[in-house]
């Protein structure tokens, strides 16, 4: 819920000594920043770059002048690329002298508003500053976060309820935790305040102080609420150790790598290619990785062709079953409450990716806008997991057996994302016969809760979760990651198809058969015929291009291969799902539009949901042969278990995006002549 980049050196620091090393290292970063810059601007100019490390400085500056006030000092919660509209960047794919505009988008807090701005960077200035005044709030940034948490240590009622639960308050570590929304009418930018015990073990996650709440005021960084209502026993520190070096027999934890060190793949800028696969990767502080205009070349065709123009993580949705009075609120936007992009941490190379792998770095934009850096936030590797890609051995000729079997490479591109507690581990994987694999691992700590209790035997009353060890209860919650997958199958114009698989009786004496099934395909017309609740029924779900089809006459298309299909099992009138609307279908489809791009809303901080996936799509547009948007939900019921404890061997899950009817046959079949007609800065790309 908190932390970023830095918690990772700060875990064993004593809070006084946080201080001191966050504005080290802040200068130690900024000092790299120059260092690196010169590097990366002249480098692969590309418009869906994200802002560099000097970019992001331009930034700072206009707009520190734009809001110079001796009264107010402006807060930064967001800056990312404004993206240049998709007709802008295809025509400049197409003619390189179509320079896109440079744009920022900021949000930023200024005299308690929140202000959007749109910052030209050609020409230095501001071209819209809008304040919103809409409900909800940005993105926390780290710095306020940890202010927030800090205060705690020098408030008397806090350190009195220290005191008399007999715990050291050097070993005290706070957090702060966004509060959600309950039907107030009126609201304050503020966070609850949750504190841990270290004393022994690195893993406070396991070490709840429970029974305080503490409520501070983001705007005026101040307390406004302290309540102490029970006292629970603190969780030991035995058996919370994770760490290897701390075992007796380190175990070896080196990733092998299988595949050739030699790295296949082409990194130029921010644009990869790997065999027939180009695409772009970006970092942002919110959305974390996005990969953009991932395009396949066909060799029978010789050609590249679009499959997608846009994918990243809108949001991510952890509502938590608790409903005691220090956890009903807890029920996360992690993406758009505390930036996914922002949570990202460092890779540690041959652990988090084997040997071969190549790493990127990610900047993002602290609360007074200077520049952050992630080091290693992607890795880049191929990967020879053992599986086969297609075989087939022959038995059936008289006097020969043919054997054919090609073993399977993939490329993986890699992000960590570590929200306080969790870790989410995803992957987009690329596949030489066309599909897309997206995996997310989640793995971590648990969000757990002291208690009285250490054998459920004693447990006669409801404790909303699973006692993992002597006083520690793991709590019951969800998690749903959505993606926003912007297709664009061979062209913009697409259309959602939805096809049921029917059982048919046979009537008459056509067959000895009675059953067999069919193929019911609907195209959807609007947005509610492509609202879909999976796990009932049969069913596949295709994005074709109408306008396409394939020789023998099939449209050409990338289908969803859905994973499980966990929907919410909150009532719709709950408000944590009325903000969560999103996870109501597990698939929706919108007409393209650049400013929804947030599944739980622009401003997810204590959101009231009209400003959701589920608002919009209340409009029910026209989605046929259209630009469209299919969004999938990863979801996630979390029943935590023993084994989840001290910390939780990853848990994960998948979908895909396969080709179908979208190559005229297997394209690994197919002679390459070879991809001479790639030029660097751009691709050939087959306009629709
Ligand atoms: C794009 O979406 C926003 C938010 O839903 C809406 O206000 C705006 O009118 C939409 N623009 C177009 C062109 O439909
Ligand atoms: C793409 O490649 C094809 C075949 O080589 C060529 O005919 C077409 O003009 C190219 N398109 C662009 C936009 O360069
Ligand atoms: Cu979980």
């Amino acid at each position: 819920m908190t932390a970023k980049i830095l918690s990772i050196l700060e875990v064993e620091l004593t809070p006084q000594s946080k201080t001191m090393l966050l504005s080290t290292l802040k200068n130690l970063l900024f000092f790299l920043i120059f260092l690196i810059s010169p590097i990366i601007t002249t480098q692969d100019y590309h418009p869906l770059n994200p802002l560099t490390p000097s970019e992001l400085i331009q930034v700072q500056t206009i707009v520190k002048n734009h809001f110079s006030s001796p009264y107010h000092s402006v807060s930064f919660h967001y800056v990312g690329l404004d993206e240049p509209e998709k007709s802008i960047i295809l025509l400049w794919q197409s003619n390189l002298d179509h320079t896109p505009p440079r744009r920022a988008f900021v949000i930023a807090r200024f005299d308690q508003k929140s202000h959007e701005l749109i910052v030209d960077l050609l020409t230095n200035s501001i071209v819209l500053d809008r304040v919103y005044d809409g409900h909800g709030y940005p993105i926390q940034n780290f710095q306020e976060e940890k202010a927030a948490s800090e205060l705690a240590y020098s408030y008397a009622p806090f350190i009195a309820s220290i005191m008399r639960r007999r715990l050291k308050l050097e070993e005290v570590l706070c957090m702060s935790f966004t509060v959600g929304w309950f039907g107030e009418e009126t609201s304050r930018r503020i966070v609850r305040v949750m504190c841990y015990y270290l004393d022994g073990t690195v893993n406070f996650y396991m070490r709840p102080i429970e029974g305080i709440t503490v409520t501070v005021d983001l705007d005026e960084m101040k307390i406004i609420g302290y309540r102490d209502r029970i006292m629970v026993p603190v969780p030991k520190s035995d058996g919370t150790e994770y760490r290897g070096s701390m075992q007796s027999a380190p175990p070896d934890s080196t990733l092998k790598g299988s595949a050739s060190l030699e790295p296949s793949f082409k990194l130029e800028g921010h644009v990869l290619r790997w065999e027939d696969w180009v695409l772009h990767l970006s970092f942002d502080m919110r959305a974390g990785l996005i990969i953009s205009l991932a395009s396949i070349y066909d060799p029978e065709k010789n050609e590249y062709r679009r499959v997608l123009y846009r994918g990243f993580i809108s949001e991510l949705f952890v509502p938590y079953m608790d409903l005691t009075e220090e956890w009903y609120y807890r029920t996360f936007f992690d993406a758009g409450e505390n930036g996914f992009g922002l949570c990202a941490v460092p890779l540690v190379p041959l652990k988090d990716c084997p040997e071969n792998a190549v790493f990127m770095d990610g900047y993002f934009t602290s609360q007074d806008g200077t520049p952050g850096y992630i080091p290693n936030v992607f890795c880049i590797f191929e990967r020879q997991a053992g599986n086969v890609m297609w075989r087939h051995t022959e038995l059936g000729i008289p006097g020969q057996m043919v054997t054919e079997v090609r073993p399977e490479t993939t490329l993986v591109v890699r992000m960590v994302s570590t929200v306080g507690n969790y870790d989410y581990i995803v992957d987009w994987e690329f596949k030489q016969t066309g599909t897309i694999k997206v995996t997310v691992g989640m793995t971590g700590l648990l969000e757990v809760r002291g208690s009285m209790y250490t054998h459920k035997d004693q447990i006669q009353e409801e404790v909303y979760g699973t006692i993992l060890a002597e006083n520690t209860i793991g709590a019951h919650h969800d998690h749903f990651l959505i993606f926003s997958l912007d297709l664009d199958v061979d062209g913009d114009a697409n259309s959602f198809v939805k096809s049921n698989l029917e059982t048919s009786r046979v009537n008459g004496d056509i067959s000895p058969r009675k059953s067999y099934w069919r193929v019911s395909s609907e195209t959807a017309k609007t947005e509610s015929d492509a609202r879909i609740q999976l796990g009932s029924g049969a069913t596949e779900l295709l994005v074709v291009n109408p306008n396409k089809k394939t020789k023998v006459g099939n449209h050409v298309g990338y289908r969803l291969f859905p994973g499980s299909a966990a929907r919410p099992l909150l009532s719709d009138d709950e408000y944590a799902q009325i903000r969560g609307a999103f996870t109501k279908y597990n698939v929706w489809v919108t007409p393209y539009n650049k400013t929804e791009k947030w599944a739980g809303g622009l401003y997810a901080d204590q959101s009231r949901g009209d400003d959701n996936l589920a608002s919009w799509s209340l409009r029910n547009r026209d989605i046929e042969n259209k630009d469209i948007v299919l969004w999938y939900t990863v979801g996630f019921h979390h029943v935590p278990c023993q084994e989840d404890f001290p910390v939780m061997p990853t848990l994960t899950e998948s979908f895909e995006l396969r080709p179908t009817n979208f190559f005229e046959h297997n394209p690994m079949l197919i002679e390459r002549q070879h991809k001479e007609i790639i030029s660097p800065a751009k691709y050939n790309v087959s306009s629709q």
